[in-house]
């Protein structure tokens, strides 16, 4: 059988997901030994957002002691989001060093700024929550909960202060917990299924508990589909089948790797999918073709 599934996929996550998964919503970016919280005072695990009093936003240079410095970081951090919202490519380039874009998104500033436009702002970014941010000199991190879309994603951002202007440096995706209230569906993929009990799922005020409890790297595509979809059909086609949202992603996930799938709303009443469309070690097939595909209804 013609492996035609991923083309849409493809054209999808190349496109618009593109920037979803250089992000580092995907990706493990090799993490850069990030500053280990061994320098001041303000690093207490369970430390709120800091509140510590702050110069003026956007000064020219930093101040050495880094004190005080959280709230410039954290205001770069909302204006990178503000800028890929805004579809700003100059300042939303201007937010990272070039290593850190090579790495997130495999092009130079020149390249990101002739095809960045194109899928910048969509989906927007809104910044949920950022703690534990810490500065040390020009070097600073932040732990960052945003909402891509819909989908809830948690990252580590490592960022350097260049000439008054603070940049990211590296980023790595951490787990957010599920809040309160919602109802967790423990969610497995193994060789070749999704595993999960559909009971749990009676409205759309869901999370998923990811983990790969198999033996091969998988992936997690939530799509919305057409009621009278037929599956199969669908993921054999061509092209981006008609109607098809994709409402969230994870992976290549590692055996044993493990995420929450959180949703800033609740999600819609309608017709969802599950795909994982890794190709299978042995065989090359994808693994939806080997009956890793799933799906479930929200009334
Ligand atoms: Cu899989």
């Amino acid at each position: 059988m013609e492996l035609r599934s991923r083309s849409w996929r493809r054209e999808i996550f190349a496109g618009k997901f593109w920037g979803m998964m250089a992000l580092g919503l995907v990706v493990g970016l090799s993490a850069i030994a990030i500053a280990c919280g061994d320098d001041d005072e303000d690093n207490s695990s369970t430390s709120p957002p800091a509140t510590t009093t702050s110069p003026s936003l956007g000064g020219g240079s930093p101040s050495p002691a880094g004190q005080g410095n959280t709230q410039q970081l954290e205001a770069a951090i909302r204006d990178t989001a503000d800028a890929w919202n805004d579809g700003d490519v100059q300042r939303f380039v201007s937010h990272f060093i070039p290593q850190a874009l090579q790495e997130e998104f495999g092009a130079t500033p020149e390249e990101f700024a002739q095809s960045g436009a194109e899928f910048l702002g969509d989906p927007p970014i809104n910044v949920q929550n950022i703690s534990n941010a810490r500065v040390s000199g020009t070097s600073g991190t932040a732990d960052i909960e945003l909402a891509f879309g819909n989908l809830v994603q948690g990252e580590r951002w490592a960022m350097v202060n260049e000439g008054g202007t603070w940049k990211v440096q590296s980023s790595e995706s951490i787990t957010v917990n599920i809040p309160s209230g919602v109802t967790a569906v423990d969610l497995g993929l193994n060789e070749f299924a999704f595993v999960f009990n559909r009971s749990q799922i009676t409205d759309g005020n869901i999370a998923f508990r990811v983990e790969n409890e198999g033996e091969q790297q998988h992936e997690v595509i939530l799509a919305k589909i057409p009621e009278d979809a037929n599956l199969q059909e669908l993921i054999q086609s061509d092209e981006e089948p008609e109607g098809v949202e994709t409402i969230g992603f994870y992976g290549p996930a590692d055996p044993g790797d493990t995420t929450n799938l959180i949703f800033a709303d609740d999600l819609e009443a309608g017709r969802y999918a599950l795909l994982c469309f890794l190709e299978d070690e042995e065989t090359g097939q994808p693994h939806a073709l080997l009956g890793m595909i799933s799906e479930f209804n929200i009334q």
